[in-house]
């Protein structure tokens, strides 16, 4: 006979059976946090003999040997690729019928202590619900080589999941300074494992030009190099003296785009190539002085310029088929929706004094030099989009008037992401204060030396990119939000990583997440995992204290 007392205990026991995680039952910890999670009690374990189940692989090829790869270099398990399994499994399926809960991009994933089951509605859900899935293993998941004596255990969970923003991006700068395309696909492989989806490649600016372009040789050949002046500050850096030789810099073959791209795809990336126009334009212009206004002979700079002056001449028709020739090179090597041409910050004292450009204003009954950056602005948008493309640019093109399906990039604070909603421009929020990651994130005296400005972490993560003030109707013009790495201070791969992590992971869970769900507290315990991941990758972020912050 059972007292009172037993009885009770008895059902607490049950219950406890029924809902609480046993003491012992990892904790799950993931980046960007899922929309839902419901955990119970209970491991999966990767174990020999274990499976990769999937019906139909040639639909999830990179996908597939994105996951048995990973198992295979951290554990040294050979999972075997099969139709259909029998036994302990791995299973990838994409469903129809799942787009109104999980979108293009979403997942669910189940873990039993039998099998792990991966749904999706594309390529892409399931390369998401792959990433979810190593961050439920231990951090040793991302080693490149075998790690003995790990429990390979995965805590039995149902996550579904799926972004709030359809861009969610990184830029780097490899103008200001070069970086080895090793850096690059390690950049990509980085964004996947936030589930970020847009890496904006800023190429162009007036420290380096860094893409081939077959029918301009000069372009790399001279722009692409400039003089070594790394033991000065960047505002106080010489020009390139008479004689003097140009040898620090790089650029990427067209070999090396297409690969990137490639890579890219494969990792659920689109990359948005920058190509800057009219300003920010000394590397093409040293190499090609014609398309200037006063032909003056240039050489690449070294470090900082301000203002902006060395513009391409908008008056000569010659810069435009330079521009159109260029830009048909760009556009077949990278397949991206947009294509970034830039527009920010151009100084127009060159094009006020420019015989060319004053003749263009007249001709085209265009009211100043404002309206004639315009006139750039929507020739180059309409050759773009005769060739199935649209672009995109820095807020300064809104400016004088813009073409309907032009995209803008919100950077001088949010009222150009404002305006570019209300008047029916496609937007993505990348407002300084919020997103500017070559700030200094801790009090400047203990950080190595940055650009200026400050931007902690947890300002980073208290983002949103929806502007107050927007009606729902015109929040829909939002396509998400990006982190921007301006290089000038920059100089290697090491600082970059230093500089983007983890405000980049911050920036991830902004892109995902709804407002309601983001807890900065919840974020920081998460990170501590996050970094355990990040030391097995070799990354090297930044870890600000307390006392560090203003
Ligand atoms: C502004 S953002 C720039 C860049 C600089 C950056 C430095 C933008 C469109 N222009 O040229 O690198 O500030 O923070």
């Amino acid at each position: 006979m059972m007292n009172l007392k037993n009885t009770i205990t008895t059902i607490a026991l049950i219950l406890c059976a029924l809902s609480c995680k046993k003491q012992s039952d990892p904790v799950i910890s993931i980046i960007p946090q899922p929309l839902k999670i419901e955990q119970s009690t209970g491991v999966f374990k990767l174990s020999r003999g274990i499976k990769i189940e999937v019906a139909d692989k040639s639909a999830l090829t990179d996908q597939v040997m994105f996951l048995k790869n990973r198992i295979q270099s951290a554990t040294g398990l050979d999972p075997e690729v099969v139709n259909k399994a029998r036994g302990k499994k791995i299973s990838l399926s994409i469903e129809q019928g799942l787009e109104g809960m999980l979108g293009l991009e979403g997942y669910s994933l189940t873990v039993t202590k039998k099998e792990v089951k991966i749904l999706a509605t594309s390529p892409a859900g399931i390369f998401y619900g792959i990433q979810t899935l190593f961050q439920l293993l231990p951090p040793e998941i991302y080693s490149d080589k075998v790690t003995e004596g790990i429990n390979w255990v995965i805590p039995v969970v149902r996550i579904t999941d799926k972004p709030r923003f359809a861009w969610r991006g990184y830029m780097l700068d490899v103008s200001r300074h070069f970086f080895p395309a090793s850096y690059i696909y390690q950049v990509m492989d980085y964004m996947a494992m936030h589930k970020l989806n847009t890496f904006h490649f800023h190429l162009v600016d007036d420290q380096g030009w860094r893409i081939e372009i077959k029918k301009y040789p000069r372009l790399t050949e001279i722009g692409a190099w400039r003089v070594n002046r790394e033991d000065q500050h960047w505002n106080k850096r010489e020009p390139q003296k008479p004689g003097e030789k140009a040898d620090y810099g790089g650029f990427y073959t067209q070999d090396e785009i297409r690969q990137f791209v490639s890579h890219a795809a494969k990792r659920n990336i689109v990359i948005v190539p920058e190509i800057e126009m009219p300003a920010h334009a000394t590397a093409p212009l040293a190499a090609y002085p014609e398309y200037s206004c006063t032909g003056d002979s240039l050489t690449v700079l070294p470090g900082g310029i301000w203002p902006c002056t060395n513009l391409y001449c908008a008056g000569k028709e010659e810069t435009f088929t330079f521009l159109e020739d260029v830009l048909t090179e760009v556009i077949e090597l990278f397949p991206s929706k947009y294509i970034h041409i830039g527009g920010d910050e151009a100084d127009k004292s060159h094009w006020i004094k420019c015989k060319a450009c004053q003749k263009r204003i007249k001709d085209e009954k265009l009211k100043d030099e404002k309206e004639l950056q315009s006139y750039f602005v929507q020739r180059i948008e309409k050759f773009v989009n005769a060739r199935g493309r649209q672009i995109i640019g820095w807020d300064e093109i809104l400016e004088g008037g813009l073409a309907q399906n032009a995209a803008v990039m919100s950077w001088r604070g949010t009222e150009g992401g404002i305006a570019s909603a209300k008047s029916g421009h496609p937007v993505v929020m990348t407002p300084t204060a919020y997103c500017y990651i070559d700030y200094y994130q801790a009090k400047p005296e203990t950080q190595p030396l940055a650009i200026g400005g400050y931007l902690p972490l947890e300002k980073v993560y208290s983002f949103d990119p929806v502007p107050a003030g927007l009606s729902e109707e015109e929040a829909k013009m939002v396509l998400g939000a990006q982190a921007n790495l301006w290089t000038e201070y920059i100089a290697d791969p090491a600082h970059a990583n230093y500089m983007t992590y983890p405000r980049l992971t911050a920036m991830s869970e902004v892109c995902w997440i709804s407002p309601v769900n983001k807890n900065f507290e919840d974020f920081s315990t998460r990170l501590v995992q996050q970094f355990k991941r990040y030391d097995v990758m070799g990354i090297k972020y930044a870890v600000v204290t307390k006392d560090q912050l203003k």
